[in-house]
């Protein structure tokens, strides 16, 4: 009989990344032109309620390159990615007329109730009449703020064409499947008084990412020999819609088998122990991994433990009844030092020694000629496993 031992890895389960909405032309491609939008966006209009611009014209931005619209004032600038990128200004000239020139587009898809990360680069287009070096985005998700980006510095002068780019990502959790997202160039201080006071910001590569809670949030996976079985067991912190586990098994590490499945718990906040017995473990190394599935067929996989399993045959114990010597004949697949333990019939020890076997069939002498008549029984332990024989008797 097997008795004990190994060896313990310890794992996170992957986390699960679902696919997320995108922007069409988060890029920002489109023709470079004052008053232009990119391709499949459109600006965010004065009479929007979010939009401080004071009239149309006045929240129109400017799709732009190194090469202009508007070299001379400053219009213009390296794009993040691609070959344009987007430039809108924030800033008041006189007391009647306020710019704010901003873009927006219309997504769907959404799963309401799911967090998303909004991810945006952005930078500081100082132009002759927006010399401000300091900016951020505003954005919202319908009427709905969704946070202001920390402020990007600019130290270049407004005729270079080289600007900070820096990421910045916020997060919103959507309420419906469809949101109007809009980006909005923002001052970071009180004074939008142009030339000095107002800024130009630019804007590139958007993106979306949903965020996906763990269905699972696994503390630990790990495998045990145990007598013939090999024990897998494992325990969940958290289970959101979790309908059932299964365990793989794999010879070499890269094809698995399934040898089992374990319901989940559905939902669940406290700590909860699985254990799964292989019953017919392969011999030498082995690997297993923990899949989860949830109610949506969708699964994910734990990192992969290994075992290791040695081969010992006990061939013979002789003589037996035994006289002052006993010669235990055993198989085993490598060299290495074996510890042999004897017990009397109540389970004391009563003589251990070590022993050195060599790869094959070995012969080791134990001189028993110190035990009292009666029975006992010997336990051998080699590195990786400890088997019992069964019992002998001592003239
Ligand atoms: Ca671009
Ligand atoms: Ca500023
Ligand atoms: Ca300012």
């Amino acid at each position: 009989m097997r008795i004990s031992v190994l060896i313990f890895l310890f794992l996170h389960i992957v986390s699960f990344n679902a696919e997320a909405q995108s922007f069409i032309n988060g890029d920002l491609n489109g023709a470079i032109a004052t008053s232009s939008n990119p391709t499949s966006w459109i600006n965010v209009p004065n009479t929007d309620v979010n939009c401080q611009a004071s009239a149309a014209f006045a929240s129109t931005p400017e799709v732009i390159n190194t090469t202009g619209p508007d070299v001379a004032n400053g219009v213009n600038g390296n794009p993040f990615s691609g070959g344009t990128l987007l430039s809108g200004l924030h800033l008041k000239v006189g007391i009647f007329t306020t710019y704010q020139e901003g873009i927006m587009q219309t997504v769907t898809g959404f799963t309401i109730g799911t967090d998303y990360d909004i991810n945006l680069h952005q930078t500081v287009i100082k132009a002759s009449n927006a010399l401000d070096n300091t900016g951020s985005w505003s954005v919202y998700f319908d009427n709905t703020l969704i946070g202001v980006t920390a402020s990007t510095t600019s130290t270049m002068p407004f005729n270079s064409n080289s600007h900070p780019w820096e990421l910045r990502t916020l997060t919103f959790t959507a309420t419906a499947t469809s949101h109007v997202i809009k980006f909005l160039p923002t001052d970071d201080d009180a004074n939008i008084t142009n030339s000095a006071g107002g800024i130009r910001m630019g804007l590139d590569n958007l993106s979306i990412t949903s965020i996906v809670p763990l269905h699972i949030d696994l503390l630990e996976f790990n495998t045990q020999n145990q007598n013939d079985a090999v024990r897998t067991f494992w325990s969940t912190a958290t289970e959101i819609n979790n309908d059932y586990f299964t365990i793989m098994r794999s010879k070499d590490g890269l094809s698995f088998e399934q040898i089992g499945t374990v319901n989940g718990a559905g939902n669940s906040n406290s700590v909860l122990n699985y254990v799964f017995y292989d019953a017919y473990p392969y011999n030498g190394i082995s690997y297993y991994q923990l899949k989860q599935t949830d109610f949506n067929s969708i699964s994910s996989l734990s990192d992969i433990v290994s075992v290791y399993r040695d081969d010992l045959s006990i061939i013979n114990i002789y003589p037996n009844p035994a006289g002052n010597l006993i010669q235990v004949v055993l198989g085993y697949e490598l060299n290495t030092v074996i510890t042999v333990n004897i017990y009397n019939s109540v389970g004391q020890k009563i003589l251990f020694s070590n022993y050195q076997i060599n790869k094959g069939i070995s012969t080791i002498n134990i001189d028993v000629s110190s035990l009292a008549g009666g029975v006992y029984s010997i336990k051998i332990i080699t590195p990786f496993e400890e088997y019992v024989q069964q019992e002998f008797i001592k003239k």
